[in-house]
């Protein structure tokens, strides 16, 4: 059995977060585990509004010693942390063990939060996680406030943000252009400290769907586990979210979600 673990925050909906890590790594077949570290309950009477409520530090910590007492993981995805104390607490759990694997997805907002709402725990993630991560998987957003960068227009602007985000620590960086890169493919770029890859599909309409970036980080996660190298990891993760997209489930909040189980392999 291959385990992938998460550390991530509940998003009630199934559209995001913890739920999408959990459904991710039953799809590609590996045993998940997982430490929530907040709860999201968007407001259903305010315009679908995150409500956002952070877990007790003190419980992220009993929780990241059970997952780790309870089998020798190697390999974990980190999600939504969302508070300067969660951090910490993360940031001591991870220093507690060696790892092979370590993707972050650096979410700073989620959709329909406004940025800049919490530069303490941009900068936390910034100076405590980013370090420890392996591979980062941010979005056109998150790239250009990490690689301080203000446009990402081109595929060399993804590689260029890709290499400046390398240099905070992390061995792999996957840029995520996204629905907000110019053109009608949905282009990602990786960077191996080497070189560039780039990876593209078409777009699926011009609609932004939920839960694409987290199923993106958690199959990346799922794969790794594995023993697939990155490169093909990240393939097949991006082949997951492309089906996961042409599957995507309405629903009464503002965005559609994507569908994990329409991949398989
Ligand atoms: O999509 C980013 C994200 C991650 N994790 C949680 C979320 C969201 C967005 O809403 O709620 C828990």
């Amino acid at each position: 059995m291959n385990f992938a673990y998460t550390i991530a925050g509940s998003e009630a909906t199934g559209g995001a977060g913890f739920q999408v890590d959990l459904k991710t790594f039953q799809q590609l077949g590996v045993y998940g585990m997982g430490t929530l570290t907040c709860i999201v309950s968007f407001d259903p009477k305010n315009g679908w509004a995150h409500r956002f409520v952070p877990v007790d530090p003190q419980v992220i910590r009993d929780q990241m010693e059970a997952a780790l007492s309870s089998q020798d993981i190697d390999t974990v995805k980190i999600g939504m942390l969302g508070h300067p104390d969660t951090i910490a607490a993360v940031e001591e759990g991870l220093k507690s063990q060696p790892w092979k694997n370590v993707v972050l997805d650096p979410v700073l907002i989620c959709k329909g939060q406004e940025p800049g709402a919490a530069l303490d725990t941009d900068t936390a993630l910034r100076e405590k996680i980013v370090p420890l991560a392996t591979v980062v998987t941010p979005n056109n957003f998150e790239a250009k406030t990490l690689a301080g960068m203000d446009e990402l227009e081109t595929v060399e602007d993804l590689a260029e943000a890709a290499e400046r985000i390398a240099e905070l620590g992390p061995k792999y960086v996957v840029v995520k252009g996204g629905i907000d890169f110019p053109g009608d493919d949905a282009v990602d770029v990786l960077w191996d400290g080497e070189g560039a890859t780039v990876y593209r599909t078409p777009k699926i309409g011009q609609e932004r769907v939920s839960g694409a970036g987290c199923t993106l980080a958690a199959a990346i996660t799922a794969e790794l586990a594995k023993g697939t190298e990155i490169a093909e990891a990240v393939q097949i993760a991006k082949d997951m979210v492309t089906e996961g997209i042409k599957a995507r489930v309405a629903a009464h909040t503002p965005f559609d979600t994507v569908w994990q189980g329409a991949y398989t392999r």
